[in-house]
């Protein structure tokens, strides 16, 4: 049929430049790392971390229209834009499928997950599946769905004792905040939470942890600014046995110098948790801000090569109408993303859902 032979304007540069990577490999060329996400200004990062904000008001929005109010820039940017194209369309075409690749690439989707979907509805078109733009939304949606549910998994902190957790990513994503969240909900889930102060580059960054600790009761294991990173590590793991908690979670720095470096490091803190807790870290949790869009894909890639990863936490997902990246670094990296930040509250980092996270976007 000529009408699906027709490419769209990415799907043609695609087979020119073949493949997604060119940002990233730019990243990896690179001996320097960069130690803050590059598109966004450093965020201030204080040492008194903003107090959680817990509403008091009687009626509170349920968790899902808190979700929805977190996603409403994605929404309103990929959704809105979507259903402007779609809507009252008695007919799906080629040049539907053209102006619909080019909203999924500029929300951040990512090139190579875009072309695969927008191969899949054309098949789909093909068998006349997509009669209207309705049809033609809800099987986007559903594709989004079944890609994000593919490699989709929650931690299971139960599996070992104790469970321990190393946080990794570069500079302001929002590790420390995130780990403030995770030590706050698990110990009012009544597990036993350490916290380890591996940012050992400024006394801050130790402080801003310690503070976090406070607030939830949680013991937190500091040395002094400059330390090394692997000696907290180690005092942390001696320490997570000896008091026989649930979970210990590892704030490490994002300011290494160079990806050897970086390599370095990890392998060292990773050994040393390995040697004082054999099967450890159970999980190796990368922070990536969302805000960054096409940066936070850049990272990703940039740790799995020189860190081992195996989940995804994705932060700020509340400020950005680049959301479309949780479908870009989950799916290119064969990644679950474990838990999104959609605002600063505690109960604001979340475990990712992909049929919540779906039905949010795409619901009235
Ligand atoms: N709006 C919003 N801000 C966040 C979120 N997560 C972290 N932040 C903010 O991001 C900034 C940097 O966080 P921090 O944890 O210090 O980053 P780190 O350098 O990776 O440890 C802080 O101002 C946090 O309050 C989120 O999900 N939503
Ligand atoms: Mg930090």
């Amino acid at each position: 049929m000529e009408k699906q032979e027709k490419k769209g304007f990415f799907r043609g540069l695609m087979d020119k430049i073949s493949g997604i990577s060119t940002v990233a490999e730019e990243l990896d060329d690179q001996v320097e790392i960069p130690s803050e996400a590059p598109s966004v200004p450093e965020p201030e990062m204080p040492v008194e971390p903003a107090k959680p904000k817990i509403s008091e008001e009687p009626v509170k929005p349920g968790l899902f229209e808190r979700l929805k109010m977190g996603l409403k820039k994605t929404k309103d940017g990929l959704v809105g834009r979507i259903d402007a194209l779609v809507l009252g369309k008695k007919e799906i075409d080629a040049d539907t499928l053209e102006e619909l690749e080019e909203i999924l690439i500029t929300s951040d989707i990512g090139v190579k997950t875009t072309v695969e979907l927008i191969r899949t509805l054309e098949q789909r078109l093909g068998r006349n599946e997509l009669k209207d733009g309705e049809a033609l939304r809800r099987a986007l949606k559903e594709e989004i769905l079944a890609r994000l549910t593919a490699h989709h998994s929650l931690l299971e902190i139960n599996s070992h004792r104790p469970f321990v957790v190393l946080v990794i990513g570069v500079n302001g994503v929002g590790k420390t905040t995130t780990i403030g969240k995770l030590a706050s909900r698990f110990s009012a889930e009544g597990k036993k939470v350490l916290l380890a102060a591996a940012d050992t580059f400024r006394a801050a960054a130790s402080e801003q942890l310690v503070i976090w600790g406070q607030r939830s009761g949680v013991d937190v294991i500091h040395h002094k600014e400059g330390a090394d990173p692997s000696a907290v590590v180690f005092d942390a793991c001696k320490a997570a046995v000896a008091r026989d908690v649930d979970i210990l979670i590892v704030d490490t720095a994002g300011r290494l110098h160079t990806k050897v470096n970086l390599m370095e490091e990890m392998k060292k803190i990773r050994r040393v948790i390995g040697r004082e807790i054999p099967g450890a870290p159970h999980e190796t949790l990368l922070v990536v801000d969302a805000a960054t869009g096409q940066n936070a894909l850049s990272q990703a890639r940039l740790f799995k090569e020189a860190a081992y990863v195996s989940g995804i936490a994705l932060t700020k997902l509340d400020g950005t109408a680049k959301g479309g990246i949780v479908v870009a670094v989950s799916h290119e990296f064969a990644l679950p993303v474990r838990y999104i930040g959609v605002g600063e509250a505690i109960d604001d980092l979340r475990d990712f859902d992909p049929q919540e996270f779906t039905d949010a976007l795409f619901q009235a």
